[in-house]
């Protein structure tokens, strides 16, 4: 399986995030990446391949310009006024209403930017953030394009994560949707698509970019908005609209909940991709399911990992998993390798 990465991600180096009332050390951190890069080459899993450049037109088919061009500038402008820290926001814009104000702010104020483009206080804009966010893209795409040259599976090692950014807001330590661009790139060529997102988190960013489409099926397991982030979306009663009613599929699990609950409700995520006849498979990979995840409140283990590979694999659709959480340094290498290595044997 060819797996595509690129250094870039380094230049992305969070210190700390805000969350519940204060600063505390960053977890979507470079390591990360370095870790699984390892033991991709440790278990002689296929080549590790640099991106392709892909310019800025496949991030564009999914983000609004006004959005990728504040990403783009943000930092150089945020650092006159505070040098040697990263942007959180910490204004958020106004909800529509007689008292909205007017948007002077937004066109000159760049924390007036922030609290528009960004919905959490836990994704700072680094000085690297968007020179790693745009190689994440090209990894996405160059996997998709492996694919699409044949590649039965292809691994996009991405860092930042994508699945939280929609076509117009940055959060949960994702700037750009990586697997959302990796799919329109697809469609864009004649593929139909299919995403099942298992990170622990709902992927609130993809979801609102196909809402309304027929075109890509989006299903994602993840624990319970009820009880944790991205707390507004995620639940079961989200199947889409318009177009894309019932192209939309939620399932939504509890706190605690272990390989065997959670294989249940994989095999109607199987269920239903299989009815929709998917050309291809995009898999938002989060290992953020662990039981020691930092982060998480899961019980998955090690070898429940090789299983989820393995119920992958059962689709027969070429394959390209994509890179998104998972917080626990100590084990993540390993239980993502098991994803793909479960795929692979099965
Ligand atoms: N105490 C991804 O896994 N903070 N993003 C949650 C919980 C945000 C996770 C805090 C988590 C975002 C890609
Ligand atoms: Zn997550």
């Amino acid at each position: 399986m060819k797996t595509f990465y690129s250094e870039q991600h380094r230049a992305h180096a969070p210190q700390e995030e805000f969350e519940a009332g204060r600063m505390t050390p960053a977890v979507e951190v470079p390591e990360r990446v370095e870790a699984v890069r390892g033991r991709m080459v440790s278990r002689g899993l296929g080549p590790i391949l640099p991106p392709s450049e892909f310019g800025p037109v496949p991030a564009l088919r999914i983000h609004d310009r006004a959005f990728v061009s504040f990403l783009q500038t943000a930092y150089a402008r945020w650092t006159k006024m505070h040098p040697g820290v990263d942007a959180i926001p910490s204004v958020f814009s106004p909800q529509i209403s007689a008292l909205r104000g007017s948007d002077a702010g937004l066109r000159e104020n760049v924390l007036a930017q922030l609290g528009h483009y960004c919905f959490d206080t836990g994704t700072p804009l680094t000085k690297g953030s968007w020179s790693a966010a745009t190689a994440a893209v090209n990894i996405a795409l160059s996997a998709v394009r492996a694919i699409g040259d044949g590649e039965p599976a292809a691994f996009a090692l991405t860092r930042p994560p994508g699945h939280h950014a929609s076509a117009t807001q940055f959060g949960g330590y994702c700037y750009l949707n990586n697997v959302a661009i990796a799919a329109q790139y697809l469609v864009d060529n004649g593929a139909r698509c299919a995403i099942l997102d298992v990170d622990y988190h709902h992927g609130n960013g993809t979801q609102d970019i196909f809402y309304a489409r027929d075109d890509v099926l989006f299903v994602s397991l993840h624990a319970d908005p009820a009880f944790a982030y991205p707390v507004y979306w995620g639940a079961a009663e989200e199947t889409g609209m318009g177009l894309g009613e019932g192209f939309n599929l939620n399932l939504p699990l509890p706190a605690a909940t272990q390989w065997q609950s959670y294989r249940l409700a994989l095999d109607t995520a199987i269920a239903r991709i299989h009815a929709f006849f998917p050309d291809v498979l995009l898999v938002s990979l989060g290992l953020d399911t662990f039981a020691l995840d930092p982060i998480c409140r899961f019980q998955l283990q090690t070898l429940d990992y090789l299983r989820l590979g393995e119920a992958i694999a059962q689709l027969r659709k070429p394959t390209a998993f994509v890179f998104e959480g998972g917080y626990d340094l100590a084990h993540l290498a390993e239980n993502t390798v098991n994803v793909l290595e479960g795929y692979l044997g099965a």
